[in-house]
């Protein structure tokens, strides 16, 4: 049998980002797809024109239904506290039941691209309190980062080790503290904080190009690996190359474009 993933998270109407970039990244490496939704959004790469949060009881009945015999489980956007709530105590109540130890990534999605909340304040705390302390990998960008900062009382220029410290303090395992949003970077660098252990860095080479739902991809990718049982610091290395290899494909696509219209110089 096809080992499963469970994905939770959010439908975004235009492809880009959330469970529909998930199940390609499921797909992409052998894996099938279980989903819980969380919210339905209409969106386009510009903005976010509506929001629908599913009920919290409904989000915890499609956990209940998909989390038995999942490989692994990887969350995106949750939307508000009370689904946060739901999604934690139906983890508990299946996983416990049927599994014990399975990694779980969680992506703390706080916003769209285009700029709207994805997670209301309130359900940043309640992110922190029941599911932080389940997350094998937690897989903040820099904004993220600073925003769990915040919410933890640390000082606004706070280094991010320390926020990463503060984290492994109230239970987080790994951090996996994206750098695609450093001003003026020219590589991607992400670093690894494993407990106990040294930093370790991942690199890649910055794009141009933006792309929705690299998050997305990168966290469901790590899930996956880790799905096959694979170290945490090799499925972050393969699932960097799965995203590298997305970036070139759409930078051909990108190209042929231009080409097309008659634009390439
Ligand atoms: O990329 C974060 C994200 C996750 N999930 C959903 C989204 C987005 C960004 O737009 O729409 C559903």
């Amino acid at each position: 049998m096809t080992p499963a993933l469970l994905c939770i998270g959010g439908m975004d109407s235009s492809g880009g980002a959330g469970l529909l970039r998930d199940a390609a990244t499921a797909a992409e490496f052998g894996l099938s797809c279980r989903v819980a939704v969380t919210a339905v959004t209409a969106q386009t790469d510009r903005a976010v024109s509506a929001l629908h949060p599913v009920p919290p009881e409904v989000v915890a009945a499609q956990i209940a239904a998909g989390a038995s015999g999942a490989r692994a489980v990887k969350i995106g956007m949750l939307g508000c506290g009370a689904i946060v709530r739901a999604v934690a105590a139906a983890l508990d109540q299946t996983l416990d039941r049927t599994r014990v130890g399975v990694p779980l990534v969680l992506d703390p999605v706080l916003r769209s691209s285009s700029g709207r909340d994805l997670l209301d304040p309130a359900g940043l705390g309640v992110l922190i309190e029941t599911l932080l302390p389940r997350a094998t990998l937690l897989t903040p960008n820099l904004p993220e980062l600073r925003a769990l900062g915040d919410w933890l009382g640390l000082p606004p220029g706070a280094e991010a080790a320390a926020i990463v410290a503060a984290l492994q303090a109230r239970g987080a395992g790994a951090v996996l503290v994206k750098g695609g949003h450093a001003e003026g970077a020219t590589d991607a660098r992400d670093r690894l904080y494993l407990p106990g252990a040294e930093i370790r860095e991942f690199t890649a080479p910055r794009h141009a190009l933006a792309l929705r739902g690299t998050g997305c991809h990168l966290a469901c990718a790590i899930a996956a690996g880790l799905a096959l049982g694979q170290t945490l610091p090799e499925a972050i290395g393969r699932a960097k190359a799965s995203v590298t290899a997305r970036f070139a494909a759409a930078g051909r696509a990108d190209t042929k474009a231009s080409f097309e219209t008659g634009t390439m110089p």
